[in-house]
């Protein structure tokens, strides 16, 4: 008797929660809607600028999303505090493109005794993979790889001096194509003069350029930009330096964007590392998958091409950023 009766009460406590669940529920359109918490990284590049506008689109009203959109101005503690807030609001699903690969044990810890799946979008972390879901995002060990390998191939046997425009620092992009430029280059007569952080920026990219031109003037041959921004920011002080980009100072650079492409098409770059941007649509799959419970694989790559000259000629015309 006593063990139904437990059971009778236990049966009335789920079906009020369930119906409190139903009745705590706004309109029936909202109830449907997949709520996603999106930390980006910030506003420093035409990369970003097409990052933000596929993960807009991906994660629409119409694809069965409803988007928080945070931009944390590049600045690691504002993105762990979008993400805390996200927690907060008990969001369905976590969205961040790392700003830096570093801090984020704790607070995705605490997302996940809040059951609160993390997709990682764009930029790795150092995290332990079991704090998150999967992750999506370019090659940038490759990208670094592919633009070292020209840069070889272009100085030959000439002995050359390089000066480097880094990205953001402790950020994955900044620290993996380094590293597989660096692997790359090795054996060559590339000599390093200097490396700087430009921050992924135009701003950024001018003003260490101009610093760089001061210090080894005319001796600088190679510009290694780790984005397009920097470099397009380095042709202004290159040319206010009465330096031709391009030819004095030969340019690789990451990303391809459409400012970019444009400048190699100039000849003013000489070659370009694509990194692409368009990740929206994966991201959105990966978070309907990892809702519904499917396994997905913890790390997936999307595929990058690189560009000459000749290349970005054909290449502007239907160029999608
Ligand atoms: O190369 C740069 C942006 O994380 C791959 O971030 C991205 C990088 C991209 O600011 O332009």
């Amino acid at each position: 008797m006593k063990r139904i009766l437990k059971g009778v009460a236990t049966a009335g406590i789920i079906a009020l929660a369930v119906t409190g669940i139903t009745a705590g529920s706004s309109s029936a359109a909202s109830k449907k809607l997949i709520v996603v918490g999106f930390a980006q990284t910030g506003s420093e590049s035409g990369w970003r600028a097409a990052n933000t506008l596929s993960m807009k689109a991906a994660f629409s009203k119409a694809n069965g999303f409803k988007l928080i959109f945070n931009a944390a101005d590049n600045k690691p503690e504002n993105q762990i505090a979008a993400v805390h807030s996200f927690i907060n609001q008990h969001v369905n699903a976590i969205v961040f493109s790392a700003v830096v690969t570093t801090g984020w044990a704790n607070v995705l810890a605490q997302a996940k005794a809040a059951k609160i799946p993390v997709i990682l979008e764009d930029r790795t972390i150092s995290a332990a993979p079991s704090l998150y879901a999967t992750w999506l995002g370019d090659n940038f060990l490759k990208e670094g790889t592919t633009a070292g390998l020209w840069a070889k191939k272009m100085v030959g046997t000439t002995p050359t001096n390089m000066v480097v425009l880094e990205g953001t620092t402790g950020s994955s992009p900044a620290i993996d194509r380094a590293k597989g430029f660096n692997a790359a280059i090795a054996g060559s007569p590339i000599t390093l003069l200097d490396s700087q952080t430009g921050n992924f920026t135009r701003a950024g990219g001018k003003t260490v350029m101009e610093g760089f031109l001061q210090k080894y003037g005319k001796t600088i041959n190679l510009l290694f930009a780790q984005n397009d921004d920097m470099g397009l920011g380095a042709l202004d002080a290159i040319k206010a330096a009465g330096l031709t980009p391009g030819k004095d100072i030969k340019i690789v650079s990451i990303d391809g964007t459409h400012d970019g492409l444009t400048a190699l098409a100039q000849g003013e770059f000489n070659y370009v590392v694509e990194c692409n941007p368009l990740l929206g649509p994966g991201v959105a799959k990966l978070v309907k998958a990892v809702l519904a419970g499917k396994k997905v694989a913890k790390a997936n790559t999307a595929v990058d091409l690189a560009f000459t000259q000749a290349q970005a000629i054909a290449a502007l015309p239907t160029r999608k950023y």
